[in-house]
């Protein structure tokens, strides 16, 4: 009986796959479906046109957009958006980053859930909906609530709140790690002093190793109006103790840094890609006011735009896939 039953069924499929005529439809249905069909494409391209339209006031506002012929994040070699039939409503699909988030056309600003790495467990982040949109938040300081001085597994793990708008955090080294390492991002550094005064930097090609490699740094090209302290500085000697780029991550109970006799995670209270020790260092102590004095310059530092002993007051860490202005196809302000 069991081997009969699959080849009565398989009968019945050829039966009525081309035994039973399919019923007529009359022209007012065809219609109606021709209708319905096409104000799903018109759907479709409003909301293309609206994500081309965000991207494009993105690079007319913004002039740290490099010169490279990079397509932005919904042209890029990404994995093409996928309609998924109405039944599978029940299915959660995570966006893998919040550039995914705002081309799924959420572009609120806000906490979103996404999950880069699908071996892992999704997870809470900011996504800056704003500055051109898309931007995953992986480090925030704003207020002085949150302990950044913590050891290995927390700065791993990530910590902080997950909440509030200003709310601070570190998103967790092995998040940071997943959400990099697919392709080549860019990262932005948005700072505020006490007057209230902004200013950024960018990074092309931001990178952090894995664990193994105790998430090393690296990054490109700089460019913006915040002075590139990731490299250390203006001269050769300070750039030799106080360059980031190739430094790996530590903490104040795992040292790699190249402070020899001692541990620059110590020192500053926090957990960063200590040289001996840094030219920047936002994750340090945060001091109100901006000005502080002590033993060590350990506040949240940018020193290429005000010095080590000055504490900022905002930070934000926030990374993206590179934007595009193609200036060779003969749009650019230069040709
Ligand atoms: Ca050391």
């Amino acid at each position: 009986m069991s081997m009969v039953m699959p080849w009565l069924l398989l009968l019945l499929l050829l039966l009525v796959s081309f035994g039973l005529p399919a019923p007529r439809l009359s022209d007012k249905d065809i219609c109606l479906l021709d209708n319905n069909n096409l104000k799903q494409k018109l759907k479709l391209f409003q909301s293309l046109l609206h994500l081309y339209e965000q991207q494009l006031k993105d690079l007319l506002e913004n002039n740290y957009h490099r010169t490279k012929s990079k397509v932005f994040s919904v042209s890029r070699s990404r994995q093409p958006v996928v309609l998924l039939p109405p039944t599978s409503g029940n299915l959660i699909v995570y966006d893998q980053d919040c550039s995914a988030v705002f081309n799924s056309k959420k572009t609120e600003n806000g906490y979103y859930r996404i999950r880069p790495n699908p071996e892992q467990e999704p997870f809470l982040v900011y996504c800056d909906m704003s500055d051109g949109g898309g931007w995953t938040v992986i480090q925030r300081r704003s207020n002085g609530r949150e302990n950044f001085n913590r050891k290995w597994a927390d700065y791993k793990l990530g910590f902080g709140r997950f909440q509030g708008k200003n709310d601070e955090y570190w998103l967790g080294n092995n998040r940071i790690h997943d959400l990099l390492v697919r392709e080549e991002n860019m990262l932005k550094i948005d700072l505020m002093d006490w007057h209230g005064e902004k200013r950024y930097a960018i990074y092309e090609n931001f990178q952090i190793k894995n664990e193994q490699d105790n998430y090393r740094l690296w990054f490109g090209t700089y460019s913006g109006n915040a002075g590139d302290a990731l490299s250390g500085g203006s001269n050769f000697r300070e750039q030799w103790s106080a360059s980031h780029s190739g430094m790996q991550f530590t903490t104040s109970d795992k040292d790699h840094d190249r402070f020899l006799t001692g541990n620059c995670a110590k020192e500053n209270n926090c957990g960063w890609w200590f040289n001996r020790c840094h030219a920047a260092n936002l994750n340090g102590q945060y001091y109100k006011g901006g000005n502080y004095t002590g033993q060590q310059d350990n506040g949240v530092v940018w020193s290429s735009w005000h010095g080590f002993w000055y504490s900022l007051k905002y930070t934000v860490m926030k990374v993206r896939l590179p934007s595009f202005v193609n200036i060779a196809s003969g749009s650019g302000e230069n040709s």
